[in-house]
């Protein structure tokens, strides 16, 4: 069968602002001419200023989503995104470990947009313990890699501490580690590792309040990419280039009155 797209699927929160979570990873794959789909596992009241609100949906509906698009459509790749939730990510590993997608990317949402820890230790243990060894690639930023390798955060932004963070995550069971986001003053560096090497992937810094949802962007669109068929490093770099894009047309934009989103249509 030609012209068939590649089917995408996100397990995500919803942001009811359109920015980040699920409504990102979908606009992401519309333009990528990807087919998405998505299993809601929380439903934000959020804008661009602050997330007010959360309500999390049962680990038995999580589940119920997780068969019904699984069993049926299938995915060629899965990314998961904002979880918060031990119970959660018990039943989402559970069931990625019955469906097997050919490409698990892993965007840990573990810390605010001040970097502060949001959830648990027990968040972080099950992201440990049941879904990081199931991952093709996981997308931490900074912080949330200084979690999940129980380092402090000033030793990871050091080059050795850098080293000891990405060891540590591929013992976990994850071929390939992207730590996003440190910022220059002229580059936004993104460092990753496939297990032999490290390399470094900077993109040109933007001067921009209109970031939000740029995370789940990026692992979005590597996410389509390896559906598509490009290898890793291709895959990574593209999304990089996606992002710097999106980014990059929405730095004029006002649409509320904070941190406002990205123009994934804006692509050159
Ligand atoms: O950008 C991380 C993120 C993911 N998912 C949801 C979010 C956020 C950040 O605000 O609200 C639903």
């Amino acid at each position: 069968m030609r012209n068939q797209p590649v089917k995408v699927l996100t397990i995500a929160g919803s942001d009811s602002g359109g920015a980040a979570g699920l409504q990102a990873d979908l606009k992401t794959w519309t333009i990528l001419g990807a087919y998405g789909m998505s299993v809601i596992t929380a439903v934000t009241a959020q804008n661009s200023i602050q997330v007010n609100e959360i309500q999390f949906l049962s680990p038995d509906f999580v589940s119920a989503q997780l068969e019904s698009v699984l069993s049926d459509y299938g995915a060629d790749a899965i990314k998961t995104g904002f979880i918060g939730s031990a119970e959660l990510i018990a039943v989402i590993s559970q069931n990625l470990r019955i469906y097997k997608p050919p490409f698990l990317v892993v965007d840990p949402v573990l810390v605010n947009q001040h970097g502060n820890a949001m959830f648990s230790q027990e968040v972080t243990l099950a992201y440990r313990n049941q879904l990081l060894p199931l991952a093709d690639l996981i997308t931490p930023n900074w912080p949330e890699a200084a979690i999940l390798s129980n380092l402090p955060l000033d030793h990871v932004q050091e080059q050795q501490g850098l080293v000891s963070a990405v060891e540590r995550l591929h013992a976990l069971g994850t071929p390939n580690v992207l730590i996003t986001g440190n910022t220059d003053i002229e580059e936004m560096i993104d460092w990753f590792s496939d297990g032999d090497q490290l390399f470094r992937l900077p993109t040109p810094r933007l001067e921009t309040k209109n970031r939000h949802g740029s995370g789940d962007t990026l692992s979005a669109a590597i996410c389509a990419f390896l559906a598509q068929g490009h290898p890793m490093p291709d895959a990574i770099t593209r999304a990089q280039h996606f992002t710097a894009n999106a980014m990059r047309a929405a730095a004029p934009w006002q649409l509320g009155h904070g941190h406002g989103p990205l123009a994934h249509f804006s692509q050159d």
